[in-house]
């Protein structure tokens, strides 16, 4: 059991806002653990795990997996990790997911980053990336817009009020945007 709780980083955006892109440079800088969320769940599917069906219809469909599914995959990466601190990279989606995240940790995050990115940019993003992700076509990533704006959005701002929202705007380069991120880390650590 470990002594203090961690130092917990949200990071929020559209798809492909440039959330994974950045975390690993938070990672490689500042000793972050980066925890994708999609990755998470993207890894239940290959696992062949019980929720593993259900997990890639919904992602298919650009829809939100129950929360409880998502927080115990969260709960289960922390714990198991010896670092004390974490980037849980796109969640929470709905404010329901921050709930059930902090009935679930019995916490709130420390800070929570939001790339903000014109919808254009997103969209070529995404679809220029060619990794055979199952989300990755015009039809699905129009429906991944529409949940961001809808579900993801009101939680952006609930954390805008609470003083924990660093906006950056995620448009320029990968070190552009970097530039924006560093010295919040840099602040953090000092
Ligand atoms: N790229 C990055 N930065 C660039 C830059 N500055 N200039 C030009 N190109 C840049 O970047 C996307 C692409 O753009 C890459 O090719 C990159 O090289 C390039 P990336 O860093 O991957 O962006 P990211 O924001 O991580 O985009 P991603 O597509 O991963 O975001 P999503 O939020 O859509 O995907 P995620 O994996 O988080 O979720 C997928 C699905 O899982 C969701 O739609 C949902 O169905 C489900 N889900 C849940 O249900 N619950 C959860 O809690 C989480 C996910
Ligand atoms: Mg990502």
């Amino acid at each position: 059991k470990k002594e203090k709780p961690p130092f917990i980083t949200f990071v929020l955006g559209g798809p492909g806002s440039g959330k994974g892109t950045q975390c690993a440079k938070i990672v490689e800088n500042f000793g972050f653990t980066h925890l994708s969320a999609g990755d998470l769940l993207r890894n239940e599917i290959s696992s062949n795990s019980e929720n593993g069906a259900m997990i890639l219809d919904t992602i298919r469909e650009g829809k939100i997996v129950p929360s409880n599914v998502t927080v115990k995959l969260i709960q289960r990466a922390i714990e198991s990790s010896d670092n004390d601190k974490f980037l849980i990279d796109g969640f929470p989606r709905t404010e329901e997911n921050r709930r059930t995240y902090e009935r679930i940790i019995g916490a709130e995050p420390n800070i929570v980053l939001f790339f903000d990115c014109p919808e254009d940019e997103m969209v070529k993003r995404v679809l220029s990336r060619n990794q055979g992700r199952v989300d990755d076509n015009k039809d699905t990533v129009r429906k991944r817009l529409e949940v961001f704006t809808s579900l993801n959005l009101p939680v952006i701002n609930y954390y805008s009020q609470k003083g924990k929202l660093y906006k950056i705007r995620a448009v320029g380069t990968e070190d552009e945007i970097f530039e924006q991120v560093r010295p919040i880390f840099a602040a953090v650590e000092s």
